[in-house]
């Protein structure tokens, strides 16, 4: 049905489908007092592949969004009792980012004046009504290909792309805002290969290269629903978050003789690679103190013959 409205152009078309398969199953938010135009917008974006839920004015909307977090689209009205469209526009973006949620704002016929100020809001587009449904299919694609194109620039922001791990950059960001959560019983490792030169220079760049990833799959099956991130050409942070010092050792010791057992074969040659694993704890410091502590621990290893962890 949407494909058919869009029949005069066949690149658009190609876009539509891309878009719909993501939509799917994504959640969007009507807000609307005219059971009307709730209804013909949800059929519609429906039709698009949204799993759609409806609210009767602003305060309703603002409790489901408070509510559910994976809500990805809010289309509202601007006229409704209780809470209209501005002031639900303005409450929402003080929890949900332009990036993170997508708003359309809807208002009458001859208020144009109301659908620009649903921008300077925070909204990311508007309808005046009534409106065509080829204009709304339009506008609800363009606004989501918007926010799937953040998505992907983020995630390739704060990804390491030979590893595929989490990035320096992500790995600052995400540990200073943990360290914000005084409550928590945190830990953090550094991990740096060891001899990584020799690797290099016995078998190749290449072969080292190859080495890495196979390093950074390995933490990531052997930390799940940790973070891991790629921080130094072979060198790896892991922030436990909950997890204690004691508790942490046994783990990253368990990593390092998984690793040091790891029979690494690459371009026809067979080797294996060591690391030394420093351990700090990760609450009520700042991040200088505890990346400091960690180093040290470090250095601590490398000292100690290498392959081990030090705490
Ligand atoms: P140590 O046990 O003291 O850590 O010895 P090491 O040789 O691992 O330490 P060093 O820091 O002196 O050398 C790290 C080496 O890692 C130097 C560099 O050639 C290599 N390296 C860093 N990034 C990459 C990369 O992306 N690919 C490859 N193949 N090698 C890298
Ligand atoms: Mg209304
Ligand atoms: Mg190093
Ligand atoms: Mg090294």
């Amino acid at each position: 049905y949407v494909i058919k409205d869009n029949r005069d152009s066949y690149h658009y078309a190609v876009k539509l489908v891309a878009q719909l398969l993501r939509n799917q199953g994504c959640k969007a938010l009507v807000a609307d007092d005219s059971l009307l135009s709730r209804s013909l917008m949800k059929q519609m974006l429906e039709k698009q592949l949204f799993d759609v839920q409806v609210a009767h004015d602003g305060e309703e909307a603002l409790k489901i969004l408070k509510k559910d977090a994976e809500i990805k689209l809010l289309m509202t009205d601007y006229a409704m009792p209780t809470m209209d469209g501005f002031e639900l526009v303005k409450a929402v973006r003080n929890f949900r980012g332009r990036d993170d949620l997508a708003i359309i704002g809807l208002s009458g016929a001859g208020k144009h004046g109301l659908s620009a100020r649903f921008i300077k809001y925070g909204a990311n587009d508007f309808l005046t009504k009534p409106f065509m449904n080829e204009e709304f299919h339009c506008r609800v694609l363009q606004t989501m290909e918007q926010l799937s194109l953040i998505a992907d620039i983020k995630e390739s922001a704060y990804r390491d792309d030979l590893t595929g791990l989490y990035n320096r950059r992500y790995f600052y960001q995400f540990a200073e805002s943990l360290l914000k959560e005084t409550a928590r019983k945190n830990s953090l490792a550094l991990l740096d290969i060891d001899f990584f030169k020799a690797i290099n220079d016995k078998f190749g760049h290449e072969a080292g290269d190859q080495a890495l990833k196979q390093v950074a799959s390995l933490l990531r099956s052997s930390f799940k629903g940790f973070t891991v991130a790629r921080v130094g050409g072979e060198e790896f942070a892991i922030v436990l978050a909950d997890i204690s010092l004691e508790q942490a050792y046994p783990l990253l010791d368990a990593f390092r003789s998984r690793l040091a057992a790891y029979d690494f074969v690459i371009n026809g040659q067979s080797f294996t690679i060591t690391v030394s694993i420093g351990l700090a704890k990760f609450q009520n410091v700042t991040l200088t103190s505890a990346m400091r502590l960690a180093d040290k621990a470090l250095y601590q290893a490398k000292a100690q013959d290498r392959d081990c962890v030090v705490q």
